[in-house]
């Protein structure tokens, strides 16, 4: 199976499970565990906050900075198809006593003036504003990057305003391969940044979460309370210190294969997408004009050894990643094209 579903299906190299089989380890609950302390160093280092804190999902991440940021009736500005929104259960409601406010963006990238819009000050009739999130890269808009320059107008912006932003920065090093940008630059301007060692950084499980002391010493409270002390997570962190260590360098190879399989698709009758808009390593394309739905195109790809999600009735998703070189994207390819030529029954 050619497997471009998502860049979490990437599986531990054999040096990180050499890594975790050494890794030294304690109780990370009492804040012993050697690894996971250097991991968390490293990762505040690298993002340049004060402190950071390794979490078992991404979800759990964004979980923590939802709530430590906000209060109970407020609400969270973020765009309308934001991972946080529509792809962690309601969590901003079930654990932080929020709402969203979500914001339409073609590309997924708000402007500060589509985000002062919908502002809302504290008054006898509206839940006011409690935090901004912005997605970067944006997963569900194809993989687009925030310009620098935009994370820091809403940053300063809404600083003014006494609003915390949070970057939902699952794919960040993705953001900063594609733009040039360091990881550092893009969390400077933001409260809270989480980044997922577990998708194209090739960890098989963890995310970090970095601030301020103040917030993350908050965050580890919270963390607690979502069940999320591990233990000796060590052994988790030691292959999420090679994720960071060798795990960025990678991330340009998945970027030219998602770039070149776009490249490809877009010259098949029916299929709908524009390859200059692919940055990082997804690429989402429109199969309605094949006569096939998403579902039904995807099911037919599987059968051919190749597993893609449908996103919906008419857009399927690929993820590239390190366990796909460009040798299986041309099959990849191969398999999407046959697909193509033959009719839906
Ligand atoms: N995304 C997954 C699915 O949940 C859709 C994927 O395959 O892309 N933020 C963003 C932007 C994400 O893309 C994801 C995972 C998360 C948060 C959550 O991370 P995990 O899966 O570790 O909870």
């Amino acid at each position: 199976m050619i497997d471009l579903r998502s860049d979490t299906v990437t599986k531990p190299t054999p040096a990180m499970r050499q890594a975790m089989a050494n890794a030294e380890v304690g109780d990370d609950v009492y804040g012993e565990d050697p690894t996971v302390n250097e991991l968390e160093r490293r990762a505040a280092q690298l993002t340049g906050k004060e402190a950071a804190l390794f979490v078992p999902t991404g979800t759990m991440g964004n979980t923590i900075a939802i709530k430590m940021h906000t209060s109970h009736g407020q609400e969270v500005i973020c765009e309308s198809r934001a991972h946080i929104l529509d792809w962690e259960l309601a969590m901003m409601a079930w654990f932080a006593g929020c709402v969203a406010r979500p914001i339409s963006a073609g590309d997924g990238i708000l402007s500060w003036e589509q985000i002062r819009a919908q502002v809302r000050p504290v008054g006898p009739h509206a839940a006011p504003t409690g935090l901004i999130e912005i997605e970067n890269s944006h997963n569900m808009a194809g993989g687009t990057v925030y310009p620098l320059a935009t994370v820091q107008e809403i940053a300063h912006e809404a600083h003014k305003l006494g609003l915390p932003v949070h970057m939902d920065g699952a794919r960040l090093f993705n953001a900063a391969a594609a733009s040039g940008h360091s990881v550092a630059d893009f969390a400077a301007p933001v409260d809270s940044v989480m980044f997922c060692l577990s998708k194209g950084l090739g960890a098989p499980a963890g995310s970090m979460l970095v601030g301020t002391h103040e917030r993350i010493g908050h965050g580890r409270l919270l963390r607690k309370r979502l069940g999320g002390g591990l233990r000796q997570a060590g052994i988790l962190a030691a292959a999420g210190m090679l994720a960071l260590e060798e795990g960025p360098a990678r991330l340009a190879a998945d970027h030219a294969n998602a770039r070149w399989l776009a490249g490809q698709i877009a010259g098949l009758p029916g299929i709908a997408i524009d390859p200059s808009r692919v940055h990082t390593n997804i690429a989402i394309f429109d199969v309605t004009g094949t006569g096939w739905s998403a579902p039904d195109f995807s099911d037919a790809l599987r059968a051919r050894g190749v597993i893609m999600n449908a996103l919906n009735d008419r857009d399927i998703r690929l993820v590239t990643h390190y366990d796909v070189d460009r040798g299986s994207c041309a099959a990849a390819f191969e398999a999407i094209r046959e697909v193509c030529q033959v009719r839906p029954q």
